[in-house]
């Protein structure tokens, strides 16, 4: 069984987990968000698609969701000790290495994709990790300027607005900067067009999954593609389990409720959606947009309770076939 998951990072790589302990024969391509991706330091950081990489090859910071297991943080010190910055973004040492090694490489003239591939031949994390693109595309974040005249506005990099900012300033627009231009990484399309099953994980659906989409093409792909496609709802019980997918689902006009995220994704992309059981009650309105849903629990506890919910989202996608 040929399965496709567009991926974030936290929600995107615990589930992702939980889909390899539910179906453990199935061939798995990740599509994984690059738009949280910056360059600090003259190196190339890749949040999204390393969080994936280390869940699955068991490299992860676990209580933390992000960074490296056994980090210590040497060379932040000494990086501030010069008074470069940003003090802000936390790298870690062993961090570090997965960025200089992507950067070395990113020089030598490698795609991100390839780059990908050579860095998860250490991690292994049994499935086919595809960046969404191999060009440049940064989420961008647009916020009142403080410096600047009433009403003066100015964009962020998403990383300045959810890791300095903490999400704590309004959001007026979410701006995937050079998606425009940017074209699917090899295999992506070829992947979402032979699939059985396409999966939307619990990962944010405006700067995780949406962001993936807004690559031209991807949502075409998905659009047309024969397999099914089913998500699972990142909001329960009218918020977020954690991060910021209420404030920049706000910001692009989406209330947070697990039925608006399914309408906002619509009938022409899912055939299928996900809903936690304290949700149940919103069942009717998705159905009522045209998309089939189902109420489980939806808390990603641990592997078995995750692994069941890839269960329900696969046994969901024959339901809708
Ligand atoms: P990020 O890139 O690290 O922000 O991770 P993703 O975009 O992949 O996923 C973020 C989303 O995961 C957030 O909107 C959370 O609400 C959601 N999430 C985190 N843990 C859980 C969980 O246990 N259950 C569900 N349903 N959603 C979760
Ligand atoms: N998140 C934080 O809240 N603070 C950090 O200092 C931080 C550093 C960091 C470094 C590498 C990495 O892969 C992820 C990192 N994250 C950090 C997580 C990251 O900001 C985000 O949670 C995601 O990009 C949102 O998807
Ligand atoms: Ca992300």
């Amino acid at each position: 069984q040929r399965i496709v998951v567009l991926a974030g990072g936290i929600g995107g790589a615990r589930f992702l987990r939980g889909l390899t302990s539910a179906a453990p024969d199935a061939d798995i391509t990740v599509i994984g968000n690059t738009g949280d991706d910056i360059h600090l330091f003259g190196l190339k950081v890749c949040p999204d698609l390393d969080t994936v990489m280390y869940t699955l090859g068991g490299g992860i910071h676990e209580e933390q969701g992000w960074g490296r297991a056994d980090e210590s943080f040497a060379v932040k010190e000494e990086l501030a000790a010069y008074g470069v910055g940003p003090e802000w973004f936390g790298l870690g040492d062993r961090d570090f290495a997965t960025h200089i090694v992507r950067t070395q490489m990113l020089a030598a003239g490698y795609p991100l994709s390839a780059v990908t591939e050579a860095l998860c031949e250490r991690w292994k994390p049994g499935v086919r990790l595809l960046p969404m693109s191999d060009d440049r595309v940064e989420t961008h974040v647009m916020i009142d300027d403080p410096d600047g005249a009433e009403g003066a506005r100015k964009a962020v990099h998403f990383q300045e607005y959810w890791v300095r900012l903490r999400a704590q300033v309004p959001a007026h627009a979410i701006i995937p900067v050079g998606a425009e231009q940017a074209k699917p990484a090899p295999g992506v399309l070829e992947a979402i067009g032979a699939a059985d099953v396409i999966l939307f994980p619990p990962s944010n659906p405006v700067v995780s999954v949406g962001t993936i989409l807004a690559v031209p093409g991807v949502r075409e792909a998905v659009a047309a593609a024969g397999a099914p496609v089913v998500g699972l709802s990142p909001i329960v019980g009218d918020a977020p389990v954690r991060g910021m997918a209420d404030k920049v689902l706000a910001a692009v006009g989406v209330e947070s409720t697990a039925s608006a995220v399914a309408r906002h994704y619509g009938p022409d992309l899912i055939d299928g959606w996900l809903v936690d059981t304290v949700d149940a009650a919103r069942t009717a309105e998705v159905e009522a947009a045209g998309i089939r849903c189902r109420a489980v629990p939806l808390m990603m506890t641990d592997v078995p309770a995750t692994a069941r919910m890839a269960a329900e989202a696969l046994a969901l996608a024959e339901e809708v076939r």
